[in-house]
């Protein structure tokens, strides 16, 4: 893609722009197409309905004004025999382009069948036989979320649509939902007959008592000396918005929204040297792991994929003004179906503004006693999504400075076991009175498609080594960065390193600085670990993108997600392992990097009922991307006398 090509995708124009998500007019006629052309059972689910998103060279051919083929993608399940179909729409020819039988899979669990799992568990004599056993008879307030069942290998059921329900009692509607767990409990259901196939019952583990709720009218005494704290952009904000392109200081993007994925960025470029300048064509969380770190057998089998698994851009929240965004905002919506064709919109999805962030640059000549100082502004589009008791916030922010940060906010209920009293747990710890929290850890992987200005990327690692003893270096102070190109798919598995100060570049070797580098952008890693399940686990296996936190494979628009399309009951192997057997050179080429970071998590009752924000995420920098400091011609701030408190 060439700067000029960069250019216009970031415009919009007056025909629909090929990235953008499907519309609500656009996503019911694409189901009226779907059901004209074919004749689909009253059993059959619309599992994912989204935009069958153009390859990177289909953008790159748009050309301003020219009318666009719009296509939808559709994941169809037939709950009478099992079967999956993808399926393409197309909504310029009107017709159903193509129609694909996907043998042996299982798509991510519906938010519907949730609710239909719950009822039915609830109705299953065994799963209230297994209750009474607890003393427990109103089953009014129980709640059952349907877990994701994994694939270790002893399935007893194969060729069904599994899940685990997991039982929780509350003591009202209004209750923490997930702080008294039926422990011991396992109904495994079949998702297509919904059905209970069967109630494990691993032994009678008393109720824990009532640990609290959260809502502010359950925590009682509420401090009252926080005054307000508003963000004024009398003249609004700085940013403008054309459909769903954005341009920001001297920042454009376009943003974009999948079930599957939730938030995505595409083209991000920033004008510099008389025209945009591209870094990212497309970026988006690719998967996502939580496995667990208890052997016992309830939580062993808890390793949720909340992308494959679930889809986690369907369980975004709708967000409030004043509670999840301050300041001038601009929201979009997200727009998808139900498990039944039903065109739903979760409006608010995404929330876009400005933050101030602290000082940007300074420095005081402490001969003249001049300062030159000016504030950081930053740019945030972000989306929250809830997966049964855990709560995900997902933050981009663009910076003045050139950087682009990602960051996740985990936040929500924990997934908690019942023990009796006195009892120590060895793999969690007490978080309330006979309520403990295993030890597990959280896996992100973000899929970052560079085109650092244009096609022809390469990848180093660059570590920091001590000089070697010698008349060079009389003193032992030298050290030196070693750069090393990352020229294979099997050489470009990498792990951090924060002892020798080790990150990785990306830049355009055929693209050179002022000073004679090439340009490009390093990734800033954050807090990160490894996986402590064994190499021949079921979740090391099935989310093997865990085994390093840098991989990066030649573009290919198949390859997506970094444990394979369908990781719903999967047994493994696919994704990034798959992707990279191919071992594919990557010099100079059109590269996607894979970044996965780790958030360890042994809890703490501080977690509990719900727990604070923990965050995590990396930066992207730029390195050599600019010649000089990109934000020195900001403006200098206006001084304000008015507001000092004596
Ligand atoms: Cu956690």
């Amino acid at each position: 893609m060439t700067n000029e090509n960069m250019a216009f995708v970031n415009d919009e124009m007056s025909s629909v722009h090929p990235l953008n998500p499907l519309s609500v007019e656009e996503m019911r006629e694409a189901v009226q197409i779907l059901r004209d052309g074919r004749q689909l059972s009253g059993r059959v689910r619309f599992m994912s309905a989204a935009l069958r998103e153009p390859t990177k060279a289909e953008v790159c051919a748009y050309a301003s004004g020219q009318p666009q083929a719009r296509e939808a993608h559709f994941i169809l399940l037939d709950n009478g025999d099992g079967q999956v179909y993808e399926v393409v729409v197309s909504l310029t020819e009107r017709c159903v382009k193509s129609w694909s039988h996907m043998p042996g899979v299982q798509p991510p669990i519906h938010v519907d069948e949730f609710v239909e799992c719950e009822n039915m568990v609830k109705a299953h004599p065994e799963w209230q036989t297994a209750l009474r056993r607890r003393g427990i008879t109103n089953f009014e307030n129980a709640i059952v979320d349907p877990w994701s069942a994994g694939n270790f290998g002893d399935e007893q059921f194969p060729g069904h649509r599994l899940a685990r329900g997991y039982t929780w009692m509350r003591t009202s509607h209004d209750d923490v939902g997930y702080g008294r767990p039926v422990d011991g409990v396992v109904a495994i259901v079949d998702l297509n007959t919904m059905t209970v196939l069967k109630v494990e019952d691993h032994g009678v583990v008393p109720l824990p008592p009532p640990s609290g709720n959260y809502t502010a009218a359950a925590v009682g005494s509420i401090r009252d000396d926080l005054k307000p704290l508003d963000i004024v952009q009398l003249d609004g904000p700085s940013f403008s918005v054309d459909g769903y392109a954005v341009s920001w200081q001297k920042w454009k993007f376009r943003i974009g929204f999948t079930p599957r994925e939730g938030l995505v960025l595409y083209c991000v470029g920033y004008a510099d040297r008389g025209r945009e300048r591209p870094i990212l064509y497309r970026v988006s969380l690719s998967e996502m792991v939580v496995p667990y770190g208890d052997p016992g057998p309830i939580h062993s089998k808890k390793n949720a994929f909340d992308v494959g698994e679930y889809g986690i851009g369907r369980l975004v929240n709708s967000l409030e003004l004043g509670c999840d965004c301050l300041g001038n905002i601009k929201y979009f919506d997200a727009i998808m179906t139900d498990s039944r064709g039903g065109v739903v919109v979760i409006p608010k999805a995404v929330c876009m503004h400005e933050e101030d962030y602290g000082t940007l640059w300074k420095h005081t000549d402490w001969r003249t006693n001049h300062t030159e100082v000016r504030r950081s502004r930053r740019l945030v589009v972000s989306s929250f999504a809830t997966v049964g008791n855990y709560d995900y916030g997902f933050f981009w922010y663009f910076y003045q400075s050139g950087d682009i940060q990602l960051e996740v906010k985990l936040t929500g209920c924990l997934s908690v076991g019942a023990l009796p009293p006195d009892v120590q747990p060895k793999y969690g710890v007490m978080v309330s009175p006979q309520l403990y929290a295993p030890i597990h850890q959280h896996f992100f992987n973000f899929r970052l498609h560079f085109m650092i200005e244009g096609e022809g990327n390469s990848v180093y690692e660059v570590d920091t080594v001590p000089e070697t003893q010698g008349p060079h270096n009389p003193l032992g102070n030298g050290c030196h960065p070693q750069t090393t190109l990352l020229r294979s798919e099997a050489e470009a598995q990498r792990v951090i390193n924060p002892l020798a100060g080790r990150y990785w570049k990306v830049i355009n070797p055929n693209v050179r600085n002022n000073v004679g580098q090439p340009v490009g952008y390093k990734i800033v890693h954050g807090e990160n670990v490894l996986p402590f399940a064994s190499p021949d686990s079921s979740v090391m296996k099935r989310a093997g993108f865990m085994r390093s936190h840098l991989w990066v494979t030649a573009y290919d628009p198949s390859e997506m997600y970094a444990s394979g399309d369908y990781i719903n009951q999967h047994p493994g192997g696919d994704g990034l392992p798959a992707y990279v057997a191919k071992d594919r050179p990557l010099e100079n080429s059109d590269v996607v990097v894979w970044y996965t970071c780790g958030h360890h998590h042994i809890p703490r009752p501080e977690d509990w009922p719900v727990m604070p924000v923990a965050y995590i995420g990396f930066i992207l920098r730029p390195v050599g991307f600019f010649d000089a400091n990109p934000a020195m011609d900001t403006p200098p701030p206006e001084l304000r006398a008015s507001c000092e408190v004596q």
